[in-house]
């Protein structure tokens, strides 16, 4: 039975990786933050009582800043291969907590790959990097390919540049299997709340049960290449079942700005939005509601533009070629954009249908987005 650790495994990927792995017939250990509120609502369908024989899911309490503590996870568990997914994942988030990115997104890698090196499995355990199309940044070539010079725009996407080259230099250094996916976006029910699309999604289904009214985005125009989380942890492990280890661009290739996610999640729900104006006085409202359970006035203003969510200096347009990971890892993603929509918007819907039943009631519900 092969053994992994995924660091992260309380996040979207790494609810959809432990999946994964345990229906390959894995052990599967994961990092744990401690926190004053229970923190694994994404993994609690595979929690296994450890008084019971064969447990094959493990957590482990842990963070990467905490070098000694990693040291002892990895001494323990005596991994086949390291998912290493832990991050401060928000790229607006960075600009407000640089120095704390760089610590974990950037030398959390480096504490994890020495954990490997100090305890002598640079030949047993293969590691996986979660390197990002945050790197390319500035548009310097598209589609975007592994060979794409980088250029980050973000303390986050730099805390990353440094976690992608120190990967490749302990593959160049010391012979260890260690793969960086460059993997372009990628989104699902799971997805944290504050992500844009995710964002989105709940908004229209909240909207449409008339439990908000409107949603507040910043930039409209950012491209993005949207894939479903599901299609890429697959990437992940296919990269480190390979004769070799390389480094892989996961993408659809398909790129959709912000504003056609907005208008593609409303219309899901039989809800079409128009856009008028443009920066920051931009705003969308309803041409046509054609559910039968949804009472929204055409004119309805759904979205407004709130300079807050601009970031300093943004990232406009990616769009990843994975064709190396296509014919080398024999990758092929079962969902594309509108499988992807319909899939997040239908969760929500069933998320928040349970709140109005409780609006109705009589109970109190507040919202506090970002
Ligand atoms: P999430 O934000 O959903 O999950 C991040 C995980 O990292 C959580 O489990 C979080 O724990 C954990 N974490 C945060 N800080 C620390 C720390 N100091 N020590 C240990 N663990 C920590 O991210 P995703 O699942 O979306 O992404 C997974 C990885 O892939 C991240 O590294 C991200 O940067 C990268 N990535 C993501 C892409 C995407 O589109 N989703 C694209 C490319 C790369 P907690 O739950 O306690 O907060
Ligand atoms: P991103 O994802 O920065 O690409 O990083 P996010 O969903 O946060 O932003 C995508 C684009 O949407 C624009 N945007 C908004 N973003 C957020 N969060 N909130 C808003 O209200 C909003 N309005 C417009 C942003 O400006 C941006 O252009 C994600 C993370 O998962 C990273 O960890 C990962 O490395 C990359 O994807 C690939």
């Amino acid at each position: 039975m092969k053994r992994a650790l995924i660091t992260g495994i309380t996040g979207q990927d790494g609810s959809y990786l432990a999946e994964l792995l345990l229906s390959k017939g894995y052990e599967v250990h994961g990092i744990k933050r401690r926190s004053s509120m229970f923190n694994t609502e994404r993994i609690d369908h595979l929690y296994q009582d450890p008084h019971e024989d064969h447990v094959r899911f493990k957590l482990h309490y842990g963070d990467l800043t905490d070098s000694t503590n990693l040291i002892r996870i990895v001494q323990e568990v005596q991994p086949d291969e390291i998912y290493n997914l832990g991050a401060m994942s928000h790229v607006k988030v960075s600009f407000d907590t640089p120095e704390y990115t760089a610590d974990v997104d950037g030398i959390g890698t480096l504490r994890l790959l020495e954990a490997i090196r100090i305890l002598g499995l640079t030949h047993k355990t293969r590691i996986y990097q979660a390197s990002t199309s945050e790197l390319y940044g500035l548009v310097q070539e598209v589609p975007q390919r592994e060979t794409t010079p980088f250029y980050p725009r973000s303390p986050y996407a730099v805390a990353k540049l440094y976690g992608f080259w120190i990967t490749v230099n302990y593959r160049e250094a010391y012979g260890m299997y260690a793969c960086n996916g460059i993997l372009f976006n990628h989104e699902s029910p799971q997805r944290g709340e504050t992500f844009v699309t995710r964002k989105i999604t709940r908004a229209a289904a909240r909207i449409a049960l008339g439990l908000q009214d409107k949603l507040y985005l910043g930039n409209l125009d950012a491209k993005r290449d949207w894939g479903h989380a599901k299609d890429y942890v697959e990437a992940m492990w296919r990269m480190l079942q390979q004769q070799h280890p390389r480094d892989y661009v996961v993408a659809t290739g398909v790129t959709t700005t912000v504003r056609e996610f907005v208008r593609l999640a409303f219309a899901e729900l039989g809800i079409e939005v128009g856009f008028s104006g443009n920066g920051a006085q931009e705003t969308g409202f309803v041409v046509a509601c054609h559910h039968p359970d949804f009472q929204l006035p055409i004119g309805q203003e759904v979205v407004a533009v709130d300079p807050t969510y601009f970031r300093p200096t943004e990232v406009e347009l990616l769009i990843g070629d994975p064709t190396r990971a296509k014919t080398e890892l024999g990758w092929e993603p079962q969902y594309d954009l509108p499988a992807l929509v319909q899939d997040m918007v239908q969760a929500d819907l069933r998320l928040f249908r349970r709140d109005a039943v409780l609006l109705e009631a009589g109970h109190q519900i507040m919202y506090h987005d970002e």
